[in-house]
């Protein structure tokens, strides 16, 4: 019999992935979706597998209906990815953000607990909750000091996922994933940002590109090496945390001189600082040791920065090519 499996936020960059993932190896894959006016089912569709996805209605903030979901689908794994995640907009929504990240959480562990506390868990926790570093690489016994709403209401998250297996035996892991991108990376997010204004730059669409602060420093790998991580997390017969990283930092700036070369192009003639982007509190830098997921799963990322931002930058082109705009 195969598997099942449910996904909140199924319709984000790292549901998509983990979809696809997740049907290669033979799983019914069951997703929740929020219903929303726009097109949300462009990744999946991107990635082919919209037709063989279950979709089911269902908002995080409404732990009734994600009872039913746990019910329809009675999946064997949860993989709670839903969440309002973009930093940004944490501090003009600090409340909807502590909401659907932080309670939403709250609500997938206890719809989980009620229909069936044998399902594992899978919470998508963040280096955001490191913030202002307190170690030089961030493992997972770094102490957290998160600098945004959004982080905050991922801590709470995270340490509801370790309470839940400590209190009711739950097989609750949290993946403490660095930054993951990807060509189905949203565009408000500083990678996409880029690579989508290269491309239009390239094209004669766009003359400049305005960004805040190209000084902050992220451990950035890639959305499809980062969701075999968390499967993996899945599998182990104990639950437990893992950090997710590539273990390299850069600037926002080199990662802008690698995206504008690709295209043979100087980003010194096309980014301009705009005061608008910088954040009220920012992290500044963020560095990943992921040893234990090494070694206990496994895993090491098989991508890098460059081929990533190519990877990118040529499929931005690609839509521009087939849209006209
Ligand atoms: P994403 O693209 O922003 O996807 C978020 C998903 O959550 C979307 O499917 C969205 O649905 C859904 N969602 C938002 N509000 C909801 C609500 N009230 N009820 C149900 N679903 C809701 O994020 P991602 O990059 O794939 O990241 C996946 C998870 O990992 C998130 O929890 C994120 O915070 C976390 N994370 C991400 C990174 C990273 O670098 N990507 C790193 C660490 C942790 P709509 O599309 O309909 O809005
Ligand atoms: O910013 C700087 C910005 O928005 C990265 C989410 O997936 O990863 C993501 O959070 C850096 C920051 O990602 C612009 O100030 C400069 O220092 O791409 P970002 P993030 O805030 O690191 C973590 C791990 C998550 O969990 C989150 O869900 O880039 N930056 N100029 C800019 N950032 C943006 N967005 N736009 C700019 O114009």
């Amino acid at each position: 019999m195969s598997k099942s499996a449910l996904i909140t936020g199924i319709t984000g960059q790292d549901g998509a992935y983990l979809a696809k993932l997740l049907l290669e190896k033979g799983y019914k894959v069951h997703g929740l979706m929020a219903r929303r006016g726009s097109d949300s089912l462009w990744r999946l569709r991107e990635l082919g597998v919209e037709r063989d996805v279950s979709l089911i209605d269902g908002d995080l903030t409404d732990v009734t209906s994600l009872i039913r979901a746990m019910e329809m689908a009675r999946p064997q794994e949860v993989y709670n990815l839903g969440a309002q995640s973009f930093v940004g907009t944490s501090w003009s929504q600090p409340i909807l953000t502590a909401q659907v990240t932080g309670v939403g959480a709250v609500n997938v562990l206890e719809a989980v607990r009620i229909v069936d506390a044998k399902a594992r868990f899978y919470q998508a926790s963040t280096s955001e909750m490191f913030g202002l570093i307190q170690a030089a690489k961030q493992d997972e016994n770094t102490p957290f000091y998160p600098r945004s709403p959004y982080g905050v209401a991922k801590l709470m998250a995270h340490w509801a996922t370790v309470n839940y297996r400590e209190s009711f035996g739950l097989h609750a892991s949290s993946g403490i994933l660095f930054n993951h991108e990807s060509p189905l990376r949203g565009p408000e997010f500083v990678t996409r940002k880029v690579t989508q204004a290269v491309a239009r730059i390239k094209k004669g669409l766009q003359k400049e590109l305005r960004l805040g602060n190209i000084d902050a420093q992220r451990d950035w790998g890639f959305a499809g090496d980062y969701v075999e991580a968390m499967w993996a997390m899945l599998q182990q017969d104990e639950a437990s945390d893992y950090v997710v990283a590539t273990g390299t930092t850069t600037t926002v700036r080199a990662m802008c001189e690698i995206a504008f070369k690709h295209v043979g192009l100087n980003y010194q003639d096309y980014v301009v600082i705009d005061p608008e982007f910088f954040r009220p509190a920012e992290v500044d830098i963020l560095l990943g040791n992921p040893a234990k997921a090494k070694a206990g799963l496994g895993w090491e990322p098989k991508t890098s920065l460059e081929q990533l931002i190519a990877m990118m930058v040529d499929s931005d082109l690609r839509r521009l090519e087939v849209s006209g705009s």
